[in-house]
């Protein structure tokens, strides 16, 4: 048996079984990968690190979608930055009221990678209400009409991403937004990113009235717990929102409320 590992800079390796690699291809970006695991369904890679796996890609973009979206009264127009497998863009459109979806990703090989290897999380990307721009997002964002939502599904802050944890990126989320508009961003490992989450939200705080941290499973990301933040001048995450009403497979009001729970530890 063959075993895919990741390792995180020297202090941690994660493997698991696969059957066989589907994928190998550099873009002008980055080193990327597609798996069929013993597992965990298809899984993509990018730069060594697990993007996603068919099994548990679930409560991420679920998470990183609706809890920003139902803290919303009524999102129309939604921003997606990164997140070309097309995941974080399926979850969005579920909402019935959304009318517009734009979904900013650097590297149109993760999307065209996706389309044919990850049909499940890229059904999304054929929708009406979709537009896609493949450019970068720290410009494209200072050219977009105001949105009620955005959505920052990055990979991990080196290599194309780096630029979207910074105060300057943060700043322009919220020039893009709407004065009631919500933001969510994946912040990284509670436990190997103490540092990266603490100054993300710190910059946040600098420019959102309400700002959460909040966590989720990630089985297959290291340490197996993630962290997102959920931003706003205008609507506290924190508030319950209505269950949804559209399938989903993990998220829940309870599971929102619960995720913001703080711990000193
Ligand atoms: N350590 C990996 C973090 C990756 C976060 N983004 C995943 C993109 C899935 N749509």
């Amino acid at each position: 048996m063959e075993w895919f590992t990741e390792e995180l800079s020297g202090q941690w390796r994660q493997s698991l079984p696969i059957l066989s690699k589907l994928v190998d291809q550099k873009s002008p970006f980055q080193h990327i990968e597609v798996y069929e695991t013993r597992d965990f369904g298809r899984m993509l890679v990018l730069d060594g690190k697990v993007q996603c796996t068919e099994r548990d890609e679930a409560p991420y973009h679920e998470m990183l979608a609706h809890v920003p979206m139902l803290t919303h009264p009524a999102p129309k127009e939604v921003l997606v930055v990164g997140g070309g497998d097309g995941g974080t863009v399926r979850e969005a459109l579920k909402h019935p009221g959304v009318e517009r979806v734009t979904l900013v990703e650097i590297d149109e090989q993760v999307i065209e990678v996706s389309r044919r290897w990850l049909p499940g999380l890229a059904q999304g990307l054929s929708d009406s209400r979709l537009r896609i721009l493949t450019q970068d997002a720290a410009e494209a964002i200072r050219t977009q009409s105001p949105q009620d939502v955005i959505l920052v599904d990055s990979s991990d802050p080196e290599g194309p991403s780096e630029v979207l944890f910074t105060p300057r990126f943060f700043q322009s989320l919220k020039n893009a937004l709407k004065p009631d508009g919500v933001i969510a961003l994946q912040a990284g490992s509670p436990f190997f990113y103490p540092r990266q989450i603490a100054d993300a939200r710190g910059q946040l705080e600098k420019i959102f009235r309400y700002v959460r941290p909040y966590l989720l499973p990630v089985l297959t990301y290291p340490g197996g717990t993630w962290c997102m933040i959920a931003a706003s001048d205008s609507h506290d995450p924190l508030r319950v929102p209505a269950r949804p009403n559209f399938p989903v497979r993990y998220y829940c009001p309870e599971i929102h409320q619960g995720s913001m729970a703080r711990s000193e530890f």
